[in-house]
């Protein structure tokens, strides 16, 4: 009989999952108790078998190895049979989706706190995955929360650590942990989607490029793929290996802090393409030689180009994106005859649709795209995806960028940051932006007059559950608008998020400079807002 212990405990503020799990400062998590209230919460509020198993795994920052234990022993004394976890305790986001699903697992905990920094002064996070590979919904992470408020008791087991390091089982208390290889089952699945064939010959044939993998968990993963199985140089991936702080890099694939690569892609020295991606994995960065690609306009190159892939021949069912994401998908949809459905930001809200079979590609503007293949975005695959039609097409990034937009005209786009805010002046911006939904229709910026103002509310066209309050938006008469929401990922203060958007048709101006393009509505973003007023900075933090 595994001999249980029950831990009396009171609850913390704020154990809130965000956009993607709760993220907090490593020294929020450090608190005794802390991580285990959260855990034991998830363990009373999820489904699952007696019997179950539950995958373990994170992106190897500064304190994984220790949450990963406590779980393990939480998982013994809560009823599970079998715990899996990536060896070293690495598992990347796409590849713990793949893992609980391969597995039949009842879900899974994913230990990151994504693109932001890590190290002892730095953050982490936990977020729970369901049964279907994907972050659990609100419906679920509501349950979660009404938990942490009243909890009074977590449990766990005596046992000593187990060894993360090397593969194979060990008993804990009536437990099977397993160690598993976190890259080969991911690997193997990125074997069956694309065709390595088509890529191993344009490689061979003097192909190349640059994998920024920012010293976080994609290393493993891009050196198997890219140069084992692929035949890109040795070298090809930098930055390959996961440190406990990332190297102090911020592992956020934008151009501000994927700058090297950057100035690499717009350098004579250029490879045929360059990529990033982030944290944990799922986020992803495209540049071409001389060709930055938003991940609004990758989705939606992506998406114009799918089926040239093996694993979606024939069968693109619908597209989908995030709000604020902009719309050069929908473009694409309509010329395919697909249905293209607008979700709330957060990864979340496209598993129904995924699992429904609505949609087989979904991208957000935050770096994300993947396909029904998992159910987390997916950062490795979507540099795969871009290979494969640059492989089989002979095309070069800037090509197919050019050819995109003279056949569904450019939709310019950027994001502006404006981070770590006093939460006060934050929460008045955004109160004041709702006061005045209703007036501002009719109302002129300079060239533009709005057409529509409103807070997006989202309903799931499967299970018909409500979110609203997702986002204010403004359209004007002109196609172009402005979004502006509050992140849900920060650990600071809060950051204000800026998302601008302006359509030119096939015939217009294709290769202006995106800031030239979107003045006006930068400009009225501030009449309306009154950015500068509310958080005292007069310029973004990044732009992207
Ligand atoms: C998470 C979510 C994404 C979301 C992003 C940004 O990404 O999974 O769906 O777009 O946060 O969210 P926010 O604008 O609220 O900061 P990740 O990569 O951080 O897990």
């Amino acid at each position: 009989m595994t001999q249980i212990v029950t831990v009396p405990t009171t609850p913390f503020d704020g154990q809130a999952p965000g956009t993607s799990g709760l993220r907090k400062k490593v020294k929020v998590f450090q608190q005794p108790g802390y991580a285990e209230n959260f855990i034991q919460s998830v363990f009373d509020v999820v489904e699952r078998a007696p019997g179950a198993v539950l995958v373990i795994g994170g992106d190897g920052r500064y304190h994984n190895r220790t949450v990963i234990q406590q779980a393990i022993r939480m998982a013994a004394a809560n009823g599970y049979a079998r715990v899996l976890v990536g060896q070293g305790g690495i598992l990347s986001t796409p590849a713990a989706s793949h893992v609980i699903r391969k597995y039949k697992a009842s879900g899974g905990l994913i230990l990151s706190a994504s693109h932001n920094p890590a190290g002892p002064d730095e953050d982490f996070g936990i977020k729970y995955n369901i049964a279907n590979g994907g972050p659990a919904p609100e419906s679920v992470t509501g349950a979660m929360l009404e938990r942490t408020r009243v909890i009074d008791r977590w449990l766990t087991v005596e046992a000593p650590d187990v060894d993360l390091d090397t593969l194979g089982e060990t008993a804990v208390r009536g437990l099977t942990v397993q160690v598993l290889d976190p890259v080969a089952d991911y690997a193997d699945l990125m074997e069956t989607l694309f065709d390595f064939d088509a890529i191993r010959k344009v490689v061979a044939s003097g192909f190349t490029m640059r994998m920024d993998s920012m010293s976080a968990v994609t290393g493993p993963y891009a050196v198997e793929i890219l140069e084992r199985r692929l035949g890109f140089a040795p070298g090809t991936v930098v930055n390959a290996v996961p440190l406990e702080d990332f190297g102090g890099h911020h592992p956020d694939p934008n151009l501000i802090h994927a700058k090297e690569l950057y100035d690499l892609m717009m350098s004579e020295d250029a490879p045929d393409i360059g990529a990033a991606s982030d944290g944990d994995g799922d986020r992803n960065l495209i540049i071409g030689r001389g060709r930055f690609i938003t991940p609004s306009d990758s989705l939606a190159m992506l998406a114009a180009n799918i089926e040239i892939a093996p694993a979606y021949r024939g069968r693109l069912a619908g597209i989908a994106r995030s709000m604020p994401t902009s719309a050069a998908a929908d473009r694409v949809a309509e010329a395919l005859g697909v249905p293209c459905f607008e979700t709330p930001t957060g990864w979340k809200f496209f598993g129904n649709l995924l699992d429904a079979g609505k949609v087989t590609i979904c991208g957000e503007e935050s770096a994300g795209t993947g396909s029904d293949h998992v159910r987390e975005k997916d950062g490795l695959w979507a540099v795969l995806l871009w290979l494969n039609v640059l492989a089989v097409r002979g095309i070069s990034v800037d090509d197919l960028a050019r050819e995109h937009w003279a056949r569904f005209g450019r939709n310019y786009y950027a994001r502006h940051d404006f981070e770590g805010i006093a939460t006060e002046g934050a929460n008045a911006l955004m109160d004041g932006l709702k006061a005045q939904l209703a007036d501002l229709p009719g109302k002129t910026f300079g060239p533009l007059t709005v057409q529509v103002a409103d807070s997006f509310s989202y309903t799931d066209p499967v299970d018909g559950s409500v979110s609203a309050n997702q986002g204010i938006r403004v359209l004007f008469e002109d196609g172009s608008r402005i979004v502006m929401r509050l992140s849900g990922t920060g650990t600071q203060g809060a950051t204000l998020r800026l998302y601008l958007e302006r359509y030119e048709p096939s015939f217009g101006d294709l290769d202006a400079d995106t800031g030239v393009m979107l003045q006006a509505q930068i400009a009225a973003a501030e009449a309306i807002a009154g950015i500068v007023a509310h958080t005292g900075r007069t310029a973004p933090d990044v732009i992207t």
